[in-house]
């Protein structure tokens, strides 16, 4: 290829504007010592949930690192009417050991939750919305058929319990865009393929609160402080 050539393809490459969908990522913490975690008596006093456990279960509500990285935070964009849920994949919600694994997750609106009992017991499934969304209240057998469950509205942390053992709870929140990412933990979270644009981002504990800030996606990857939680 000539020189000119050259000159002419990377002027034509460079007048094409490139929007291209970027990653939004951080790392929350925790700062202070949460309150102990409690042993969850009632689940080893029982002959078939204790014995599926060798260590003593107990709560997790504060699931913190060393350095205070924080897991179980949901971080989520203020996009809504945006949902991919009816096409995006299942997220699956198991009942292991008389324990909901895991016990903080987030969906779309309309995305699919696959409910497991992979006990060898039966469990009832009940979920209560305080943002309209549709209660279920489902028995499962040990080794029975998946439940399904949608959610429609937007909500944070609605509460799926179980009837049979009264220490089962999981929390999920329901989101109405794809933007949103719960942080692991290592308190890192991720948000994917976040068209350009200015956004609120917020970050949800169950137990500690809302946080939020301002963030701008251009054409490449942000990374977004938040200030650490702190225990009240
Ligand atoms: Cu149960």
């Amino acid at each position: 290829m000539k020189i000119s050539s050259v000159f002419l393809l990377v002027a034509a490459l460079a007048a094409v504007p490139v929007l291209r969908a970027a990653d939004i990522t951080g790392v929350i913490t925790l700062q202070g010592t949460p309150p102990a975690e409690k042993e969850i008596t009632p689940l080893e006093e029982d002959p078939t949930c204790g014995s599926l456990h060798t260590d003593k279960p107990t709560t997790h509500f504060y699931v913190v690192g060393a350095k205070g990285e924080l897991a179980d935070v949901v971080v989520s964009l203020n996009v809504t009417g945006k949902s991919t849920g009816e096409s995006a994949a299942p997220v699956v919600l198991d009942q292991k050991g008389c324990l909901y694994s895991p016990t903080i997750f987030a969906v779309q609106t309309g995305q699919k939750i696959t409910i497991k009992n992979s006990d060898p017991c039966i469990h009832n499934v009940h979920t209560t919305s305080k943002a309209g969304n549709a209660d279920h209240n489902d028995a499962q057998m040990s080794g029975g058929a998946d439940l399904t469950y949608t959610f429609d509205k937007p909500e944070d942390f609605l509460k799926f319990q179980c009837d049979v053992h009264p220490w089962m709870f999981a929390w999920v929140t329901v989101v109405d865009s794809p933007y949103f990412a719960v942080s692991d933990k290592d308190g890192k979270f991720t948000i994917k393929n976040v068209p350009p644009g200015k956004y609120t981002i917020t970050a949800v504990h169950r137990k500690l609160g809302k946080q939020t800030a301002a963030v701008e996606v251009k054409d490449s990857d942000v990374t977004v402080s938040f200030p650490a939680f702190t225990v009240k």
